[in-house]
């Protein structure tokens, strides 16, 4: 091999290993942004107001979230009657009212939470006068009913999550 040939072998190893690296720059950028999008947070602070089965409510019954976050919701009890124990369930479109009469047979070591595909997430019961927290993956774009499935509670509280 001359000189020139071995040039010209190592130009070539050399562009050869450059074009390999940046095809993998391109895929790392790639998984890097599909990171930080799920880093992406809609942070959320929802009440549940109220003393009576009668005027027990979500305020906002109403809540946005962005397509593609986690959304982390901040849920805090005003209610200080002893009845007042709430959850937060979302599910997907039409299963509110099933999910709220499969929950009294999950009975309390379930949270009254069923496990069933409708139920998108659920937070933990919430005592009087608490507050709490959960997180989840936002869940594709459309509307979700949410419900309290605390015995008695779903025809009362209920609310609905817009993703968009
Ligand atoms: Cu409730």
């Amino acid at each position: 091999m001359t000189n020139k040939t071995v040039y010209g072998f190592a130009l070539l190893f050399t562009l050869f290993v450059w074009s390999c690296n940046s095809n993998t720059n391109n895929s790392s950028k790639t998984n890097n942004s599909e990171l930080i999008n799920k880093t992406d947070t809609t942070e959320l602070t929802i009440f549940t107001t109220g003393n009576t089965m009668y005027d027990m409510a979500f305020d906002p019954n109403v809540v946005y979230a962005k397509n593609n976050t986690i959304i982390t919701i901040n849920l805090i009890n005003q209610g200080i009657d002893t009845m007042m124990i709430h959850n937060m369930v979302i599910v997907q479109k039409g299963k509110a009212d099933e999910i709220g009469v499969k929950a009294l047979r999950a009975g309390e070591e379930k949270q009254y939470v069923p496990d069933h595909p409708a139920v998108v997430a659920a937070s933990e019961l919430l005592q009087p006068s608490d507050s709490l927290q959960f997180s989840f993956d936002a869940p594709p774009v459309g509307t979700y009913p949410f419900i309290c499935t605390f015995p008695g509670h779903y025809l009362k509280m209920r609310g609905r999550l817009v993703v968009e």
